[in-house]
């Protein structure tokens, strides 16, 4: 299927919808979920127009993975949490909701059970809060 240049993160990345920011370089954009599994629930995204990893170019994939491996150990650090669940779906029949590759960067604490995927929206002030605890630990990483 055609990539879709009107879905969620298309906008975003264009600047037509606001997001959450905690990082961005040449290839890659990562920011909150507004929809969170868990506290501190971020997405990484590559700029490139790819609906999946099945159709992304190896440079652009090789830049979302490394930026996912820093964004998932500085979310470790800014939620002091033991665990990190990397998540990507491809397809709708996989679960995917947002047409754009994204990996799910969720924080992880045993006994604590995920929220419902895509349900629940979460108040902008702590996605704030949340982004500026991670933003600092990407920052002390580098
Ligand atoms: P998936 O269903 O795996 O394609 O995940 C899409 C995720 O995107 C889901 O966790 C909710 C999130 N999401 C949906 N709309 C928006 C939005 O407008 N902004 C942000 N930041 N996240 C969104």
């Amino acid at each position: 299927m055609a990539y879709d240049p009107q879905n969620i993160f298309a906008k975003i990345l264009r600047g037509e919808l606001p997001c959450t920011k905690v990082y961005e370089d040449e290839l890659t954009l990562a920011f909150m979920d507004v929809m969170p599994q868990a506290d501190g629930h971020t997405l990484v995204i590559p700029k490139e127009s790819a609906e999946g990893i099945l159709d992304i170019s190896p440079g652009s994939l090789d830049a979302a993975i490394r930026v996912t491996q820093c964004v998932a150990r500085a979310v470790k650090q800014a939620m002091q949490v033991p665990g990190i669940l990397i998540a990507q779906t491809n397809g709708a029949a996989a679960g995917q909701s947002v047409p754009h590759l994204h990996f799910h960067v969720i924080p992880r604490k045993p006994g604590e059970p995920l929220l419902m995927h895509a349900t629940t929206l979460a108040d902008p002030e702590r996605l704030k809060q949340f982004a500026a605890r991670i933003t600092a630990a990407l920052a002390q990483a580098s």
